[in-house]
């Protein structure tokens, strides 16, 4: 790789967290265009190359090559880096379905964060910019609620439905809880099976600001107090391997 490989990421959102992770986990260098929905969508469809259908972040661009699915940059990151690999070969397929299996609840986390930044004015007015003055945030709420409405149709998201999503997720958190049974990693050792798992929990309680930066209403929009309480040793555990093996990102100077 001649060329610095390019991440378009959107910082909140838990796939481009896993992108950035494995990245980081390698110690990669990269550069980090951070994307914006609604207003991103054009630069993204052109950055993603000729390709049909739904244009998603994360988005890695390296050596001529478009990966536009966070578990293809992570065998990227496995690929280029030196670290230990978060996709050893005898376990990729499990792990490959592990990814499948928790979408679904990614999903429906969607649609809850979704809908709950909709009914929260000032987690709407947190999600602006970072340099957009707190004078001017109520005047551009509006802008931000067009933004997350847009987002809400470009994933066919059902907004009103609560229950459904909520026991999927409680589901699939119940599942991996029991599988988990006390141990510190879903394998013998840290690999992309626990990325996935910390990316889930995002949608019921979001990781220290330290990781990912929301505002105090967004952090409270995005918590489900039902669930955190339920699954409170599975936050343990997230909040544990973020502590262990969350690396920083080399040459965060290369933003744009
Ligand atoms: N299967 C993809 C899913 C990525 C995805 O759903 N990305 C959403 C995250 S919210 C996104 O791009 N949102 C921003 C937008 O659509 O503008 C992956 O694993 O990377």
């Amino acid at each position: 790789m001649n060329e610095l490989p390019t991440l378009v990421s959107l910082y909140y959102s838990p796939w481009s967290e896993r992108a950035r992770w494995a990245l980081d986990h390698h110690e990669l260098a990269y550069r980090l265009v951070q994307h914006t929905p609604l207003l991103g969508e054009p630069r993204l469809r052109k950055l993603a190359g000729p390709r049909r259908g739904r244009v998603t972040v994360p988005l890695l661009l390296a050596g001529g090559e478009a990966l536009m699915e966070s578990f293809e940059i992570a065998r990227f990151a496995d690929r280029h880096g030196r670290a230990e690999p978060l996709l050893p070969e005898a376990l990729e397929p499990e792990i490959r379905e592990l990814n499948a299996l928790l979408e679904h609840a990614m999903e429906e986390g969607r649609s809850l964060t979704t809908a709950a930044l909709l009914a929260d004015d000032a987690a709407l007015e947190e999600t602006l910019p970072r340099g957009v003055p707190p004078l001017l945030r109520p005047l551009l709420r509006p802008l931000s609620r067009l933004g997350t409405r847009w987002f809400a149709r470009k994933y066919a998201l059902d907004l009103a439905e609560r229950a459904k999503p909520l026991a999927a997720i409680a589901g699939t958190l119940r599942r991996l809880r029991e599988h988990y049974a006390g141990r510190a990693y879903f394998f013998d050792r840290f690999s992309y099976a626990d990325i996935l798992v910390c990316s889930l929990l995002q949608a019921i309680s979001p990781v220290s600001d330290r990781y990912i930066r929301l505002g105090p209403a967004w952090r409270r929009a995005w918590t489900i107090p039902e669930l955190a309480t339920e699954f409170r040793e599975l936050l343990t555990l997230r909040d544990e391997l973020y502590a262990r093996h969350r690396k920083r990102r080399v040459q965060p100077e290369l933003d744009s």
